[in-house]
């Protein structure tokens, strides 16, 4: 290997921060990087979905009542059996599994975290082969150690967050993710097997110029919102209004684009979804905390994501999360 080279592996780069602090022990650190691993394996499946049978519904409903793909059923297995397996995981909470999995063999229950994740968010685009991705939370566990992990572990608020990220399955594939000393990117190096640094300290712009909505829904939509929708419509040079309108229909695309380029992504409630379709323990959550720990905001219209104290594993909020001045412009119409 070129002793000058300057690719820094996810790795290197987890070690590397847990040097920083000096009572840490690395078990953040193992966590992340076998998520990592286990998203390798997701990766691996993803981008050859076209070519082997495993895409298509697997014709079960998972607990949204979503017919479920079969590669999120393979993702879910995949992130279950390598953190069973990590030396820092006592449990999981997954989209897919209607109540938490707690690990309770000998080593587990002594392990200090629990992980929550989307193992193959957006996966209604498989087959049209748009981005999808997993997303995950890491939160130290409130439980006593020893014993199993129990569901108060999986109901903390986002602010308790000790890690969030997610791996885009895009064009290139790609691990974002957040603790408390910011935000990093490292994008998948087939040729080695390795994520390596490629976005450092990443930062939400303060402004943006697009908006993103699912804007199908607006019969549904109360009329302050509409009144906003009409003003990112509105010409203004100034702002730089019109804005444009993306929408992939993938969480982890949009929100991938918005914490690069700027902007605002929203999914509301509306008089279907009056609680909006995302789920806050592993959507709205690790999505608020990567967006915050960037500079950005992320918000259900009345509080802040990261303050909700959580009731239920699957519960929906509405968000409106991105760029500060976006969210902030968008509850001046709403609130
Ligand atoms: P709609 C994908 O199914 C998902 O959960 C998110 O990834 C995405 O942002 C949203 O739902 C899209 O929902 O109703 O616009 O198709």
């Amino acid at each position: 290997m070129n002793p000058n080279r300057h690719l820094m592996t996810l790795d290197e780069f987890t070690i590397h921060q847990t040097r920083q602090f000096s009572n840490a022990t690395g078990e953040l650190s193992t966590l992340l990087r076998d998520i990592g691993l286990a998203c390798k394996f997701i990766n691996k499946q993803v981008n050859k979905a076209g070519l082997v049978d495993i895409i298509g519904s697997y014709g079960k409903e998972n607990v949204q009542g979503e017919v479920q793909m079969k590669l999120d059923v393979f993702a879910d297995n995949t992130l279950i059996n390598v953190l069973k397996n990590s030396s820092d995981c006592a449990g999981i909470a997954s989209e897919e599994n209607e109540d938490f999995v707690a690990f309770d063999d000998d080593h587990s229950v002594h392990s200090k975290y629990v992980v929550l994740f989307d193992p193959l968010d957006g996966s209604s685009n498989i087959d049209v082969n748009a981005s999808i991705g997993t997303i995950f939370c890491i939160y130290k566990r409130i439980s006593p150690l020893g014993k199993p992990c129990t569901k108060e572990d999986f109901l903390q608020k986002g602010r308790n967050i000790m890690a969030a990220g997610y791996v885009i399955y895009g064009s290139s594939t790609m691990l974002v993710y957040a603790t408390r000393l910011g935000v990093n990117g490292f994008t998948l190096e087939p040729s080695i097997g390795e994520f390596c640094l490629s976005h450092k300290d990443m930062k939400c712009p303060d402004n943006g110029k697009i908006y993103s909505i699912n804007q199908g829904n607006s019969g549904k939509y109360d009329s302050k919102l509409l009144d906003f929708l009409n003003y990112c419509m509105e010409e203004d040079q100034a702002s730089k209004r019109p804005y444009s309108h993306r929408y992939i229909g993938s969480m982890v695309a949009d929100l991938h684009r918005t914490l690069i380029k700027g902007g605002l992504f929203m999914y509301p409630a509306d008089s279907k979804n009056t609680n909006g379709k995302l789920r806050l323990l592993y959507e709205c959550n690790p999505m608020s905390y990567i967006v915050e720990m960037a500079g950005g905001m992320g918000h259900t219209g009345k509080d802040s994501i990261l303050d909700l104290a959580p009731e239920k594993l699957h519960q929906r909020v509405p968000i409106f999360i991105g760029s500060k001045n976006m969210v902030e412009k968008v509850l001046e119409f709403i609130k």
